[in-house]
């Protein structure tokens, strides 16, 4: 039997990734799929951490002054090259994170579409013309390239995160130092392999365009502390958020934040409950409940719960559950033993606020080391308790409302503002839920779960989620500076605003 270490080692090879990286190392990582070590990275240090920042500068510096549609054309060709490693990278995403073999490649063609996304967007990058008060004189704005950025991702989107960053900032004209989650850093050494394909091809750009940076926390921390990144762009929890934030603020650097999230779904009494019924299942189960945009609270109109509740409780009970590798299951993994033991506790916190907690419990795949949940449906008396915070793992809480204002209310009540849905075919209500008035999450949709976002749309949200925006929509502005020129083409100098200084 071939081993997932032996997979993975044939995977890296195939993409090209520098074997000294991932073997004979200090640092083992592992796969949720088995529990079993599939390397032992090499980690960096703070002093080849500072090394690769000084490099990335220098690469800016060279970077910045390339047209941006040629800039495009190296981003066009890493598009290609993902298109060519589809297959290896999502089944090395699976081995990583745990994914099912058609999220392992879901998440790979995210990526293909970020990278023609940001072709387009290198031929894009518009300024304004504005009207000035002073004859004579033109003003405009100039969008220009920003300087290192700092990637740090989490383990449950390994590549697409780094995907969505690093199309924008190379065709805004930026390096990027990426320091991937602990947990992937395999997925991580082969997007560096990809692009290192696609660098070879473009012929001219300067060395060190992109670098990966293998660590744990003080790594990230000597990133995010180093003056040289102009931005950093992180996806975690909030609480890595609340010391990445201010720390880069510090030092007057800049952030985008993609923090936690505490999703809820809305079933109206008008809903389509079938639709709602599939939309929920994927929403609340789909990645294990792993995603930032997992749907964790269901706020259930009582005048359909026992029509839609009951049914949603049979599909949490015969959902399979196992090793995506190996079966057609679609729930996979937890990431690890301390995932399933923060689900336990949530479940034990919701019991004893008055939940009425269904499965939750560990599902055996034949050894100790894997961590395998059937996902938990809890039906809780009120929005209480664990309901209020992120647990990374598939607990869905359902409430029952009976009141459209009141449940606008709970729905904005807790401290994430990620992502929303609603389902109802009532006009008033779909507007409502998407006006001011609505919900506060800076993605809010209709009939659909709160998971699955295309790359076409700015993807972050409010309050604890941290305000940033990626991916698509003019996301790309966080990964440039803005200069505002004035133009006197006339032979006087009126000054603005009337104001005389005659010398
Ligand atoms: C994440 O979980 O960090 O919207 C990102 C989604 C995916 C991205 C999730 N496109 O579910």
């Amino acid at each position: 039997m071939t081993t997932l270490a032996a997979k993975a080692t044939d995977i890296l090879a195939r993409l090209g990734a520098d074997p000294a990286r991932h073997t004979g190392g200090s640092m083992a990582s592992f796969s949720p799929v088995t529990g079993e070590q599939v390397a032992a990275l090499v980690p960096d240090t703070a002093d080849t951490t500072d090394a690769a920042i000084a490099r990335a500068g220098a690469a800016f510096l060279a970077w910045r002054l390339v047209p941006a549609p040629r800039r495009g054309e190296l981003v066009r060709l890493l598009g290609e090259e993902l298109r060519a490693a589809k297959a290896d990278l999502g089944a090395l995403v699976s081995i990583e994170a745990g994914k099912s073999p058609s999220e392992g490649a879901g998440e790979v063609q995210e990526m293909i579409d970020i990278c023609d996304f940001a072709v387009g967007l290198s031929r894009q990058l518009y300024g304004l013309t504005i009207a000035t008060e002073r004859p004579g004189h033109r003003m405009m704005e100039t969008w220009h390239p920003l300087g290192v950025v700092g990637v740090i991702s989490a383990f449950n989107f390994p590549v697409a995160v780094w995907s969505w960053n690093t199309a924008l900032a190379l065709v805004c004209g930026n390096p990027v130092v990426w320091k991937p989650s602990e947990k992937t850093p395999l997925t991580a050494l082969a997007c560096q392999a990809v692009l290192d394909k696609a660098l070879a091809r473009f012929g001219d750009a300067p060395a060190d365009l992109s670098q990966v940076l293998i660590g744990g926390a003080d790594v990230g921390a000597a990133l995010v502390a180093h003056k040289g990144v102009a931005l950093i762009s992180a996806t975690g929890s909030t609480r890595m958020g609340r010391q990445v934030g201010p720390a880069v603020a510090a030092r007057f650097g800049r952030t985008i934040l993609e923090l936690g999230g505490n999703n809820a779904g809305i079933v109206c009494p008008s809903a389509d409950l079938d639709m709602a019924l599939r939309a929920i299942a994927f929403g609340a189960m789909g990645t294990a409940g792993q995603r930032c945009t997992t749907m964790r609270r269901l706020f259930v109109h009582d005048s359909v719960y026992d029509a839609l509740v009951p049914r949603l409780i049979k599909a949490y009970g015969s959902v399979s559950v196992g090793n995506p590798l190996e079966t057609q299951a679609l729930v996979g993994p937890l990431v690890d033993g301390a995932a399933f033991d923060a689900m336990q506790v949530a479940l034990e916190a919701a019991r004893a606020a008055g939940g009425t907690v269904h499965g939750g419990e560990r599902v055996s795949v034949g050894t100790d080391a894997a961590f395998y949940a059937r996902p938990a449906l809890v039906e809780m008396p009120d929005q209480l308790g664990p309901v209020l915070e992120e647990t990374f793992a598939p607990i869905l809480y359902v409430m029952k409302f009976s009141d459209f204002e009141g449940v606008l209310h709970k729905h904005n009540e807790v401290g994430a503002g990620l992502s929303s849905s609603i389902f109802t075919t009532d006009l008033r209500e779909m507007e409502t839920f998407l006006s001011a008035a609505g919900s506060d999450c800076g993605i809010a949709n209709v009939n659909i779960g709160t998971s699955g976002a295309e790359i076409g749309g700015a993807f972050g949200g409010e309050k604890e989620t941290g305000g940033g925006r990626e991916s698509g929509s003019d996301a790309w502005k966080g990964y440039m500076r803005r200069a505002t020129n004035t133009i006197n083409y006339s032979r006087a100098l009126p000054l603005a605003q009337g104001v005389v200084f005659d010398i």
